[in-house]
């Protein structure tokens, strides 16, 4: 046979912001190479560490490769091959006869494993819509921060991201860019290199933050009480803009008044942080245009992270950062992707019904909960695709507990055996993106992207849609869109709105946006201005002005769990995905917290010791790193390791609750108290709650 080398242009499917144009090099038929396309600008031609390895992830001998059924315990991970036919047809014999009796009893529990609109969030939606299962609020990363913006500007939009690189002043917010938004940072670097002063707002030494101008380290969960001091300072000096407050905001006296309530020393003592700091900051931020700011998810995963997305971006109205294209702020620019979602998900196929909502946040406490008059029926059936939520979701130890229900029917989509699928009474293997179509937005860039697949499916996997028109089929769903290609729901994502044939040749096509979004106002909000007081808000019984909610777990407030732990992505991982691939797992090296060293010494912990974080919830062994990433008080637990890749079986979701934010009903990971120790062996965990530190009530 003739050799033939072809290159597929594709796109990354991660939940990451990039969202990078692909081109794989296929040799025979192998994916040999993947690397970022030169002609998509967002991309430049470079891809992050993670991806590069795409060929070493794709043909890993640990890809599942047939349908298999559990032949051992639950939770013991043994399985056997079974065909797909036995599979789906028992499949579909176990989900109907549950749904016979109530198909509020099945639950969908899925999340950015992949973000393409087909293989995450089409023909599932139509399988789950026709079968009038639990829906499921998808709220595990974004929904707190979200609905902030949403009640703030209107809507998931803001500066473009190229035109950071213009901007004179930066604040980095919340956000490791270098980790978990590179070709942000690309723009960055161009800004400074054209004399832009960076600042980084986190309570974390990031990578970021080491080469930025300045650190500003304040206390996990305190941001909206900075935002509200620098507007104390900002009105102060007069840095304001009033043209802009007077003709695009709404609410300016409602929230003048609030922050004159903190002056720069109340706010400096509730954040840990020198007055004189948040003073230098106001100045800069008051004096330098165009200033910008790209705030990240990284802060709105407290008690009070919805109130400090909306103070946060109430700062750009105030000094009118907004006239200009290089000035504003960004956190997602998804809103702007005109996806027809109805077309694609078909809730019509609801008929009438309106199936309960499950929060994914709270999966623990609701595969527990034996069912009533409130919740409804308990949950008998669980379908989980592009999720690890054994090791992702908060208070694993409540989520295992759940999973490890002898009545709980469990079945798993999946690449790999994740902790997750272990679990699973059938275990599904799944394509990769290399082998599927799919069509993406992005939320940190405004262009389209088309994925191709590259290769054909390995072994027996088939991607999440057709997986779910099998099963269809095998439910005896004869509705005509249920028959829909792959192919077809990627042309049906945008209809009419995206040139379909500009995807086909060139793989990404832009969209036509602002280039200053809200330079004249123009917001998304009812009033069609920035909204510093909500009515919305008001009416729904919430402040209807930005304000600091402090967190569920103090920093400081519990003397039996002193420190406060903040669990940030690792750089070569994604979540928890990338965690089994072996280069990138050499990087990370192992499971580890970093820790300041005044506290480790308080602790007698050297650094590489091995240690036991612990609070009431459960524990988590891992190696100490000891130094100034840490900020005294904080400790940083990263991730997301496998429980069954970390010494103790566990990771930082062991300590993790299942409280919720204050809007959005999102998860707070980093709004947690913890205690570490030093591992001796045979030492027992202390793990009894003291009546001061009790659980947390559910916000
Ligand atoms: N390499 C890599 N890239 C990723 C991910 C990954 O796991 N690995 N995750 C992806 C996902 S799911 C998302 S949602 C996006 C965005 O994900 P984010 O979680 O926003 O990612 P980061 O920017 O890496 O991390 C957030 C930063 O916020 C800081 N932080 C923690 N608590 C606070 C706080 O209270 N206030 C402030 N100001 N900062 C705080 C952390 O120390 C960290 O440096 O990134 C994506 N990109
Ligand atoms: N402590 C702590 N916990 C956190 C966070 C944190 O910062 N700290 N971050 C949170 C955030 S921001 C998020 S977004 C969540 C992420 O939670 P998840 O979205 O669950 O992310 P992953 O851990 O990457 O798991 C995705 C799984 O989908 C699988 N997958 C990928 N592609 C496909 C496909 O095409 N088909 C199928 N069937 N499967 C596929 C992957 O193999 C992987 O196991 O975690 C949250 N958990
Ligand atoms: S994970 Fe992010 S940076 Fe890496 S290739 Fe994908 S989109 Fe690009
Ligand atoms: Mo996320």
């Amino acid at each position: 046979m003739p050799s033939s080398t072809t290159t597929v242009r594709g796109a990354c499917p991660h939940d990451c912001p990039d969202t990078c144009a692909l081109l794989t090099t296929v040799e025979n038929g192998r994916a040999t190479r993947v690397q970022g396309n030169p002609a998509h600008a967002h991309t430049a031609g470079v891809l992050c560490a993670k991806v590069s390895k795409y060929p070493e992830r794709t043909y890993h001998p640990e890809r599942l490769l047939t349908p298999m059924k559990r032949s051992g315990p639950k939770g013991s991970g043994q399985f056997t091959p079974v065909s797909w036919d036995e599979a789906l047809a028992d499949i579909a014999a176990r989900l109907q006869a549950i749904a016979a009796r109530n198909p509020e009893a099945i639950l969908p529990y899925s999340y950015a494993g992949t973000m393409g609109l087909v293989q995450g969030e089409s023909m599932d939606r139509r399988f789950f819509h026709r079968l009038g299962a639990s829906q499921l609020h998808r709220s595990i990363c974004a929904s707190a921060g979200g609905e902030g913006l949403l009640h703030t500007l209107g809507a998931k939009r803001g500066m473009k991201v190229e035109h950071f690189s213009q901007a004179q002043l930066i604040l980095i917010w919340g956000s490791n860019s270098i980790t978990s938004n590179l070709h942000f940072w690309r723009y960055a670097q161009e800004a400074k290199r054209n004399g832009a002063r960076l600042v980084c707002i986190d309570p974390r030494r990031s990578e970021t933050a080491d080469k930025c101008h300045e650190h500003i380290q304040l206390l996990p969960g305190t941001d909206a009480a900075l935002a509200l001091a620098l507007m104390h300072e900002l009105i102060e000096t007069d840095w304001l803009d009033h043209d802009y407050i007077a003709r695009h905001t709404l609410g300016w006296e409602q929230l003048r008044e609030r922050a004159l309530q903190w002056p720069p020393e109340r706010a400096a003592a509730v954040c840990g942080l020198p007055a004189e700091q948040i003073r230098r900051l106001a100045r800069d931020y008051g004096t330098t245009r165009p200033a910008a700011i790209r705030l990240n998810y990284g802060v709105q995963r407290v008690r009070g992270g919805a109130n400090a997305v909306r103070a946060i971006a109430c700062l750009p109205a105030l000094v009118g950062a907004w006239r200009q294209s290089a000035g504003g702020l960004l956190l997602s620019s998804s809103g702007e992707f005109p996806v027809q979602e109805a077309t694609l998900q078909r809730p019509d196929l609801l008929a009438g019904r309106s199936p309960r909502t499950l929060n994914m946040v709270t999966l623990g406490d609701d595969l527990l909960h034996p069912g009533s008059a409130d919740f409804g029926p308990q949950v008998e059936a669980l379908v989980v695709y592009n999720s690890n939520p054994a090791a992702v979701a908060p208070d694993s130890g409540q989520v295992c507990a759940g999973l490890a229900r002898e009545d709980l029917f469990t079945v798993v989509l999946e690449l790999f055996q994740t902790d997750t699928a272990d679990w699973a009474d059938y275990l599904l293997p799944a394509t990769t993106q290399l082998e599927q179509w799919d069509v993406h937005l992005a939320y940190g860039h405004t262009d389209v992207l088309l994925n191709r697949p590259a290769i054909a499916p390995l072994g027996q996997a088939r991607s999440n849609a057709q997986i779910f028109r099998d099963l269809a089929a095998h439910m005896g769903y004869t509705e005509p869109c249920f028959t829909d290609s792959d192919e077809q729901l990627c042309r049906q994502a945008y209809g009419t709105e995206v040139d379909f044939d500009l995807l086909l040749t060139q793989g990404f096509a832009p969209l036509a946006v602002p280039e200053a979004p809200f330079a004249e106002g123009g917001f998304a909000t009812p009033s069609g201005k920035c909204e510093f007081f909500s009515q919305r808000l008001q009416d729904a019984g919430h402040d209807p002005l930005p304000g600091y909610v402090p967190n569920h777990e103090v920093p400081g407030s519990c003397t039996r769990y002193p420190l406060a732990m903040i669990s940030p992505p690792a750089r070569n991982f994604l979540n928890s995905s990338f965690a089994n691939v072996a280069s990138l797992q050499a990087q990370e090296q192992r499971p580890l917290v970093e820790i300041h060293p005044q506290d480790a010494a308080a602790r007698g912990i050297a650094d590489g010791a091995l240690v036991r974080l612990f609070n009431d919830r459960g524990s988590y062994l891992c190696h100490a790193q000891v130094g100034q990433r840490a900020r005294p008080g904080v400790v940083n637990a990263l991730g997301i390791w496998w429980h069954k890749l970390s010494p103790g079986g566990g990771n930082m979701n062991h300590l993790t609750s299942q409280a919720l934010t204050d809007l959005g009903a999102g998860p707070t990971f980093y709004d947690c108290l913890v205690e570490v120790a030093l591992e001796r062996e045979g030492a027992q965990a202390a793990t009894a709650p003291p009546a001061e530190c009790a659980a947390p009530p559910r916000a």
